[in-house]
């Protein structure tokens, strides 16, 4: 079977489309090959261009994966094309995108990395590295310089492997030589995106030389984003059936939902591509988007994920195929619906029965186990800010500390039938250990897990119906299972 390559372009099979055109140049450089990114920044960037007619213009991407050279090498095999699968009920919509011109791998490529970083060309710089790529405390959104990553840099600036790191010795290089700065555009899921990434940038660049980072606070603009695409991990079978459908083989392919949104703040201080063109929302400013994102798509995913995982449920649209979870989904919404400010123009209850509704998607095999990952980053933004507002007023937070409940039962690393969970964290050695000591004695575990000052911060373990709401509910759920008791917190008012 042949590869999939520019040369190859030509045997497409009808009704896969090719790339219009490939980008001549590149100006932007994107940390974090991962799968949402391709099948996200990059179609928007694609749509774009050709939509504006200029395929073949400047705006290329560089992909850089930091931690393996697997992307890298699968890509720059096939000239850096790859099939996005579109999946839905009515079935699958496949096209080759082309604005990826070049692939990176910073372990073996580290001069070409940053020559790319430094080049006056580039424009932008954004990212997909994780919640957990930033070095950062997930309750302050403050810089750990203690950080295994971090500590490193700070040590040896000179040859950084911290996203941050990277970011930083680039934009001294450019202040340097040339003086043109470029625009860093988080696409994380993280709360006011932009602005975080800006305070980790300046901390760490202060550490290093209060001129750099006064050059970086005048220069360099961090606008925020709003991301939304349910972009799935590629599996084999993925692989195989895009290859019989191609009539080549696609080493890289992507599968997503047909859905896709990208709001931004309209601050490039170096220009950008015509993204309106293709969708995308320029705004000034993008926290309502985001945190209504946050909380209510994120915040729903991880409660199902943990609980439909204890349920013995592998994906997400078996979940949402059960009455009773998806009737806490939606009450799980109504208790976050209160803390957001979004515009007039968004139909929220609308956004709320479309979210159930791309959950339910059997086109798109999202596990569960994939989303409960990395939890001890993601609940700050997607859970334990809209209990505080809550608190604050006063307002239920019934089905929110089920969730928080369900998460320390996953995190035990032992499932309701005995089984070990393969708990992928940053903070899953203090996971271990905390179970190690306490299994068995829900109370305890409920009051260790809350102990953790890098999720929960000093303020919610004190807080009499936030801690005694979760060691209700994570009682329940060694006592009754996750299944029965979500039933039991539908019967609550
Ligand atoms: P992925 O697993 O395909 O890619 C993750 C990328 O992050 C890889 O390139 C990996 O090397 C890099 N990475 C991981 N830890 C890192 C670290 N400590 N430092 C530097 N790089 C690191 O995951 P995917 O699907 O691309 O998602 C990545 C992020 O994109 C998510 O964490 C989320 O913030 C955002 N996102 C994902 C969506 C999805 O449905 N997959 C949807 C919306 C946003
Ligand atoms: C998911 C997100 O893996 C997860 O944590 O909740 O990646 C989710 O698929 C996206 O945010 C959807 O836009």
């Amino acid at each position: 079977m042949i590869r999939l390559s520019d040369t190859a372009l030509q045997a497409l099979p009808p009704g896969v489309a090719a790339p219009a055109g490939r980008p001549s140049a590149v100006s932007i450089v994107h940390l974090g090959l991962g799968a949402f990114h391709r099948a996200h920044q990059v179609e928007y960037t694609e749509d774009a261009l050709r939509l504006a007619g200029t395929p073949r213009g400047r705006w290329g991407i560089c992909g850089v994966s930091l931690k393996t050279p697997g992307a890298r090498d699968r890509l720059a095999a096939q000239d850096g094309l790859y099939t996005l699968v579109r999946k839905s009920p009515r079935g699958s919509e496949r096209r080759v995108l082309g604005a990826l011109r070049e692939v990176r791998f910073l372990g073996d490529e580290r001069h070409d990395v940053h020559e790319r970083l430094a080049a006056p060309d580039t424009a932008i710089v954004s990212l997909t590295i994780t919640e957990k790529g930033y070095g950062h405390d997930p309750a302050t959104g403050a810089l750990d310089a203690a950080h295994p990553e971090i500590a490193p840099d700070l040590a040896d600036p000179g040859h950084p492997r911290s996203a941050v790191g990277l970011v930083v010795g680039s934009l001294d290089a450019r202040r340097l030589s040339h003086g043109r700065p470029y625009t860093v555009l988080c696409c994380d899921n993280l709360p006011h995106n932009g602005a975080l990434l800006r305070g980790l940038v300046l901390d760490f660049a202060r550490r290093r030389d209060a001129a750099l980072a006064g050059w970086i606070d005048h220069n360099v603009t961090f606008p925020s984003t709003m991301v939304d695409r349910i972009v799935p991990a590629t599996t084999p079978a993925d692989g195989e059936e895009n290859d019989r459908a191609l009539g080549m083989h696609d080493a890289a392919p992507v599968v997503c939902e047909p859905f896709r949104q990208w709001v931004i703040e309209d601050a490039f201080v170096a220009g950008r591509p015509p993204w309106e063109l293709a969708g995308a929302e320029l705004v000034a400013d993008v926290a309502p988007f985001e945190t209504m994102k946050l909380r209510l798509l994120n915040g729903s995913h991880s409660a199902l994920a943990y609980l439909g995982f204890l349920a013995g449920h592998e994906f997400v649209y078996q979940v949402a195929a059960q009455p009773a979870f998806v009737a806490y989904m939606r009450a799980l919404m109504a208790e976050a619906a209160p803390t957001l400010r979004v515009p007039s123009s968004v139909d929220l209850a609308g956004y709320r029965d479309a979210l159930v509704e791309r959950f339910a998607n059997p086109a798109l095999p999202h596990r569960t186990w994939q989303i409960a990952m990395d939890g001890s980053q993601k609940l700050p933004q997607r859970l334990l800010g809209t209990v505080r507002e809550n608190l604050a007023a006063g307002r239920p937070i019934v089905r929110l500390t089920l969730a928080v409940a369900a998460w320390m039962r996953y995190a035990t690393g032992v499932d309701e039938r005995g089984a070990a969970i393969d708990v992928r964290d940053p903070l899953g050695e203090q996971f271990r250990a905390i179970a190690q000591r306490l299994r068995g004695d829900p109370d305890a575990l409920c009051d260790a897990f809350l102990g953790l000052r890098a999720v929960f911060g000093d303020d919610l373990p004190a807080q009499p119906r936030f801690a005694g709401g979760v060691r209700e509910w994570l009682a329940a759920l060694y006592r009754e299972g996750a299944a029965r008791t979500v039933a039991t917190c539908n019967q609550r008012a």
